[in-house]
């Protein structure tokens, strides 16, 4: 190993350094063990072992240092081992690990649902409880949501994602992976389109009308408005492949949710904290979710979630109705507290859309004079190329053009209902220089003809 690294975050050299291949023996040897130890049901993107990150590098265990445009899927937005987060967490583990918030609470959970309820879209009066994934604030979410309503019926899209349990799996749209052969479902759920612009059959002119009204006729026509406790949509679906709503669709949702009585849950786990160039990516559209659900970013990578929502509804549940023995873990607050305060000093909001002004032009003129790149599309640094069969819009698989970067040290992920969506989540303290050099090995990664 060239370099001795003791500390990850942000002092590690931020350059891409390539000195074995990739991956290397180390990595090569510890996936054999994890061949043997771990279910083939957890598959891996890019099998390299990861000993430091921080900044816009991973370093693995042979000492190759690799570009990171996934954020360990939108959750480093600060960066790893971010300095603040550091450092409360450090402070944190020494002064106490657990005690149960529904036991014998602390300051730290109280903080961070004051800070949410501050920070997210509208200005009414708001409440917060904190649990442990995004899943578990979505069955949270609606769990609440019934009990307001006295009704059962949720609504979710095409394309969404939002989660692996039993709930979330059956709210989430695409089949495999996530839910062949796991069924039976969970009941009272229902699933209509969502306005995609680059698939939409009449082109995305029209999108966001005829989406909106065709979503809205299917639910008053085969669930009935008065049956419906919840609307849940992801203001940009994330594992569907980063689709942005053609403008306009989500007002139109919102507006049927408030005449109807239905609560409009926004899912914002893969999309907040930043990320988009907003502090959370409703306030695009200037939409107020009745109930936000975050996780992800909230925690710089501890394992932390949050239901934010309209004070009415979280209240209306019996004591005792909301919880879990690890909800808002003091490590876990104090991560996102500091992660807060990231956020703001280092003013990670505009960081994110300088980001997207460097990564839309490169991509739109990749796509110019390659025929692959169907669609460039996203906001801040939540930003993707749809890939086709060129003059096609058949999908062409992003695995492959996924497995190219990885060889030279760029480590991409996919997504898209139909595999061909690359996707980039670069950390938003990621230097400028290494996100050129990523997008000049993207640019030779696509070229397949
Ligand atoms: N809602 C919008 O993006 C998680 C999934 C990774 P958890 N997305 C990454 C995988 O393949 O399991 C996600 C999301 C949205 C909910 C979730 C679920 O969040 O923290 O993974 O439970």
């Amino acid at each position: 190993m060239s370099t001795a690294i003791t500390h990850g975050g942000p002092q590690l050299p931020q350059e891409r350094r390539l000195v074995t291949e990739i991956p290397g023996p180390r990595s090569r040897e510890l996936f054999a063990r994890k061949q043997s130890a771990v279910p083939s049901g957890i598959g891996i993107t890019l099998p390299v072992f990861v000993t430091h990150a921080g900044g816009g590098v991973i370093v693995d265990a042979d000492g190759n240092s690799l570009i990171d445009f996934g954020s360990g899927i939108a959750v480093t937005n600060v960066g790893n081992a971010a300095p603040r987060v550091v450092e409360r967490v450090q402070k944190q583990v020494a002064d106490f690990t657990h005690t149960c918030f529904m036991v014998a609470p602390y300051e730290s959970y109280v903080a961070v649902c004051e800070k949410l309820n501050a920070l997210t879209p509208g200005d009414h009066e708001k409440r917060t409880f904190l649990v442990n994934s995004g899943a578990e604030a979505v069955e949270n979410a609606v769990k609440v949501a019934r009990h307001a309503t006295g009704r059962q019926a949720v609504v979710v899209f095409d394309h969404g994602y939002h989660g692996r349990t039993l709930l979330t799996m059956t709210l989430t749209a695409k089949s495999m992976p996530y839910k062949h052969g796991f069924g039976p479902f969970a009941p009272e759920v229902y699933r209509v389109p969502l306005a995609y612009p680059f698939r939409w059959p009449t082109g995305p002119d029209n999108c966001a009308e005829e989406a909106a009204a065709q979503a809205i006729d299917m639910i008053n026509k085969q669930i009935g408005a008065e049956n419906v406790a919840a609307v849940l949509i992801e203001p940009i679906a994330g594992e569907g492949g980063f689709i942005e709503p053609a403008r306009g669709f989500l007002p139109k949702i919102v507006e049927f949710c408030r005449a109807n009585g239905i609560v409009f849950i926004a899912d914002e786990v893969q999309t907040g904290f930043a990320r988009t160039g907003h502090m959370f990516a409703c306030e695009d559209e200037g939409i107020v979710p009745d109930i936000i659900t975050t996780a992800k970013g909230i925690a710089g990578g501890l394992p932390l979630a949050a239901v934010t929502g309209r004070a009415d509804l979280l209240d209306h549940v019996h004591s005792g109705g909301l919880g879990g023995t690890y909800g808002g873990n003091p490590l876990a607050c104090e991560a996102a507290l500091g992660v807060l305060e990231t956020i703001e000093q280092d003013r990670l909001v505009e960081r994110a859309r300088h980001i997207g002004e460097i990564m839309l032009p490169r991509l739109r003129a990749i796509q110019e004079h390659n025929p692959i790149v169907g669609d460039v599309r996203g906001r801040g640094a939540m930003i993707a190329v749809e890939l086709v069969v060129p003059g096609t819009k058949d999908p062409y698989p992003a695995a492959e053009i996924a497995r190219r970067c990885h060889e030279q040290g760029l480590l991409v992920l996919t997504a898209g209902t139909y595999g061909n969506v690359l996707r980039f989540l670069p950390p938003l303290v990621i230097p400028d220089h290494l996100l050129e050099e990523g997008l000049s090995i993207l640019e030779k990664a696509l070229n397949v003809g």
